[in-house]
């Protein structure tokens, strides 16, 4: 057992930011570079999953991280059919942001028996949408609208409204690849409303990005798509963290 919100509560108290790395099952290729590059780093949490996990092998590519890391691995994921009893935890995902009653509430009416078994520590997420510029897989297949990047009003009051109905995480996510990550204002205005852990994610590029993004008050940055491309960018999101810690 990993405590895995205990920490994250700890975190967010201490304004001390996490970092999150997404291994979209889908691309394994840069793996073992990834799993060779976190040693002495401040790594938070491996995310795996994805909106479109065509290959079923998310259980091993769990191991593989399980064998090489203590890092708590943690299920994103798409569809009940990427839950895997041998990860850590799993963010129950409510896609706040959206009116698709399927990604609110019933996926996980069927997949709750299945969770209950697993063992997995449960993270109850008020999953938003946000607008980042370009259709991304996840808009596109949860059939939902993202919330305008503009709007940093409805972003606070969906954050408020999932704080209100118990969730214990809100998660702002411009969609992996996104062409904008979630913008300053936004995440400004969510943290001003909301005391949760917050994690973002979608588009965050550079090094630079996510210190900006840390001090507009996200406790948590996903990355993905720039460290299958650059993971030697690892080592310079550790040393942001560092100004935090
Ligand atoms: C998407 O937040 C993640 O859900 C990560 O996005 O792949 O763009 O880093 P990127």
């Amino acid at each position: 057992m990993q405590d895995i919100y205990k920490n994250m509560v700890a975190g967010t108290a201490a304004q001390k930011k996490r970092l999150a790395i997404l291994i979209d099952p889908d691309k394994p290729a840069h793996l073992p570079q990834i799993l060779a590059a976190v040693k002495g780093l401040h790594i938070g949490y491996f995310f795996v999953g994805g909106s479109l996990v065509s290959v079923p092998h998310i259980a091993d590519v769990v191991a593989k991280i399980k064998q090489a890391t203590d890092i708590p691995v943690v299920i994103f994921p798409g569809s009940p059919a990427q839950i895997t009893p041998n990860a850590d935890g799993i963010l129950l995902l409510s896609l706040i942001s959206g009116r698709n009653a399927e990604l609110l509430i019933g996926s996980h009416v069927v997949a709750a028996p299945m969770l209950k078994q697993s063992g997995l520590e449960i993270l109850p997420t008020g999953y938003m949408l946000i607008d980042g510029g370009k259709p991304t897989t996840v808009s596109y297949i949860s059939n939902t609208q993202p919330i305008p990047a503009n709007k940093p009003e409805i972003a606070a009051c969906t954050a408020m409204a999932g704080e209100m109905l118990g969730l214990k995480i809100i998660y702002l996510d411009a969609g992996s690849g996104a062409q904008n990550h979630v913008s300053v204002a936004m995440i400004e205005a969510v943290r001003q409303q909301v005391s949760l852990p917050i994690i973002v994610g979608g588009g965050i590029t550079s090094p630079a990005i996510a210190q900006e993004l840390y001090r507009a008050g996200a406790d948590i940055l996903v990355v993905g798509n720039v460290l299958e491309k650059s993971p030697e960018l690892l080592q310079q999101f550790s040393d942001v963290l560092k100004a935090f810690l």
